[in-house]
């Protein structure tokens, strides 16, 4: 009987304590974050600041031999730039400090290349200061953009240069506060002023800044700073600068995989799946094509689409998101930037209002030691040290939400608990509609914050299955939402056939639209996919949210005849884009000024006037004509002027030009560049289009 009682007594320990070493933490699974790289992951939304000479003199890369006479703000503003920043969600800013031309924003006294040189606050003023007394009073937190290239400095490919380097940093690093991160861009060696040599220079990148000594300084004078450099020590670079890291992102990487300035592009963007140091990936943006501020993309700045698309690629994407606001000349975020970003914050605002998952009940298809500590509620608690665990080797598991009556839902939104490592290699989301399980999605990583974008189904439940991970998954957090959509007037294009696509914002949306002028409602024609409307038509289209009746407003084009019988005459294929419709690509002539730009209509036509589209590209935009002269000809070789002048204001607005004439008969058409905004002998052409008399 003793026996007995001892041997059970002995089993019921064995079983306790098999219990009790499942309800302990898990253990760390590879490199894990430090405590500067875990808040700077919690403040996911930061914006970058560039303003320097080059605001003032139209360039993206100043050559360093701009004078500080140049840099005259007249109207700045920090306290502005910090409201925008802070109601757009933001929580933090990072200011170019100095870029590539050497031009300091604060009163160094290592050069006299900087603001005291300049007629702002008749070289009193120190923006560093004022930037970072802004983000104090706002509540921001704030970084310094230092770049290593500098291509003002006489001494640069020097020693002596690194030392200059160095103590810039000292001042900025020693009297602005606290500097959350410190940002070194990768681009360097090449023509420069320095110091009026103006000559080409290259350094030995993997030698000349010696980043260990200076890494050191930094953890010295501010031991909280996280360091972005192309690849590590602290966060990485994502490998492009459009605004997306991969799907698959592993916030693991091998510091000094690469020198800075050479960069492994493809692998930046997945990171390393066995990386030796959690270096995650920060994704850096413009909100408009450039870094700096031109007048010419006041019409540029990225729409909401964009902008969600850059937030699903991001912060979506276990990354940050660094978006840059370009100053403009008065020293202030531009008014379209302001609105821009502000809508993205209200439309997110709205998508992420209601967390479906917290009024669902959560179970769990295995819970560590069964324990209530790592129950699958966990992950709906909204604590962030709160998470659903498995046992110890088991890297295959589910989750369950069951609303309590059908739910209609488009995102998803999962956390990890990084502080123990990041685990999940992959994992799908299902949903049961109307009682069958149907596959939403099937992704990688997940990381600090994965969101993904579903269809929009109405479910009575959502299932979460891991997949596979490297140690028994920890998820902190799941949230299930259900996004409006976007509803931002649709594009419309006609292909030279006569083809009419119709493009929304948000694939979800419906598309109605009308032929006659008549502003479409959804009782009119409903686009389910490109038609054909040749000859001349106007083509109005709206989006609509078939769920709430909303609507965008109403695009509009209005098509002459098709190019169906159009050729442009000249010996390169690629001059075809001129007429296909699409504004992007397009094409460029180049070696000529003047440039003609030639038409058979292929048949007789009676046209009032021509339009044209310059060059869309986003970057560096070329060949944008503005003086032109446009003929006609019944047999292409005897040709009648019709029209002639100027694309006005052109450059600052690159859109469609319009020209209208008395009504002519023709066969043939030719647009004359007689020069471009840039002086050189290109000319570009996004479309053309002639306008037909009715
Ligand atoms: C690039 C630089 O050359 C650009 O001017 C800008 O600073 C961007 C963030 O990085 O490499």
């Amino acid at each position: 009987m003793i026996k007995k009682t001892l041997f059970l007594l002995s089993a019921l320990w064995i079983f306790l304590s098999a219990a009790q070493a499942q309800t302990t933490a898990p253990a760390p699974c590879g490199p894990l974050p430090n405590e500067n790289q875990l808040r700077w992951h919690e403040m996911e939304f930061y914006a970058f600041i560039y303003f320097a000479i080059n605001t003032f003199t139209d360039q993206e890369w100043g050559d360093g031999g701009n004078t500080p006479q140049m840099f005259n703000p007249t109207n700045l503003d920090c306290r502005q730039w910090a409201r925008v920043c802070k109601e757009a969600g933001m929580k933090g800013i990072i200011l170019t400090a100095k870029h590539h031309d050497g031009f300091c924003l604060w009163p160094t006294k290592y050069t006299e290349y900087s603001v005291k040189n300049s007629p702002w606050k008749d070289g009193k003023g120190d923006l560093v200061r004022e930037l970072s007394d802004a983000c104090k009073e706002y509540g921001l937190k704030f970084g310094i953009y230092l770049s290593p290239w500098d291509r003002n400095r006489a001494d640069y490919g020097q020693p002596s240069y690194i030392t200059y380097f160095r103590n810039q940093l000292k001042e900025l690093l020693t009297q602005y506060g606290d500097i959350f991160e410190v940002w070194f861009d990768g681009a360097n060696g090449g023509w420069g002023y320095y110091g009026g040599a103006r000559e080409n220079r290259n350094i030995d990148r993997s030698t000349y800044y010696d980043w260990d000594n200076t890494i050191s300084l930094i953890r010295e004078l501010q031991p909280q700073a996280i360091i972005w450099n192309e690849c590590g020590p602290d966060i990485r670079w994502c490998g492009n600068e459009g605004g997306s890291v991969g799907e698959t992102n592993w916030s693991l990487y091998n510091y000094k995989q690469f020198v800075p300035g050479e960069p492994d592009f493809k692998q930046l963007r997945v990171g390393i799946e066995d990386g030796k140091q959690w270096i995650p990936s920060e994704v850096n943006v413009s909100i408009r094509p450039g870094w700096f501020y031109h007048k010419y993309e006041d019409a540029k700045v990225k729409k909401l689409p964009q902008l969600l698309d850059i937030f699903y690629n991001s912060i979506g994407r276990n990354g940050t998101w660094l978006l840059n606001f370009p100053i403009d000349k008065e020293g202030r975020i531009h008014a379209n930037d302001e609105r821009a970003v502000l809508e993205l914050r209200k439309a997110l605002d709205e998508a992420f209002a209601d967390d479906l998952a917290r009024k669902a009940k959560a179970e769990a298809g295995n819970v560590r030691g069964g324990s209530k500590k790592y129950a699958a509620s966990k992950a709906i608690d909204g604590k962030k040290d709160t998470y659903w665990a498995t046992d110890d080797g088991v890297t295959q598991s589910d989750i369950t939400f069951t609303f309590k009556k059908p739910t209609t839902l488009n995102r998803v939104l999962l956390q990890e608990y990084i502080r123990l490592g990041q685990r999940v290699k992959s994992f799908k989301v299902e949903a049961n509609v109307d009682g069958q399980w149907r596959e939403l999605a099937r992704e990688t990583t997940i990381g600090y914050k994965r969101i993904l974008r579903l269809p929009t189904v109405t479910a009575t439940q959502v299932r979460i299955s891991i997949l596979d991970a490297k140690a028994c998954p920890l998820i902190s957090n799941i949230g299930i939402y259900n996004a409006p959509q976007v509803l931002t007037e649709p594009q419309i294009v006609r292909h030279p056939n006569g083809e009419v696509i119709i493009r929304p914002a948000d694939g979800e949306s419906a598309v109605f639209y009308t032929l006659d002028g008549t502003d479409p409602t959804t009782q009119s024609l409903r686009y389910t996919g490109p038609f054909m409307a040749d000859g001349v038509v106007t083509v109005s289209a709206v989006s609509v949210d078939m769920a709430t009746g909303k609507q965008s407003t109403v695009s509009r084009e209005e098509f002459g005849v098709s190019h169906t019988k159009w050729k442009v005459i000249a010996a390169d294929a690629n001059a075809a884009r001129v007429i296909d419709g699409e504004a992007w690509p397009g094409w460029h002539q180049r070696g000529m000024m003047p440039a003609d730009l030639v038409i058979d209509l292929g048949e007789s036509l009676e046209i009032k006037g021509f339009r044209y589209l310059p060059d869309q590209s986003d970057y560096f935009p070329s060949g944008i004509i503005t003086f032109y002269e446009f003929y006609v000809s019944d047999n292409g070789s005897e040709w009648k002027l019709v029209s002639e002048g100027e694309f006005s204001n052109i450059r600052n607005n690159p859109s469609w030009q319009m020209k209208e004439f008395a009504p002519v008969k023709t066969r043939f058409v030719k647009l004359r560049a007689l020069n471009n905004t840039q002086g050189d002998k290109v000319a570009g052409y996004s479309e053309f289009d002639v306008l037909i008399s009715k």
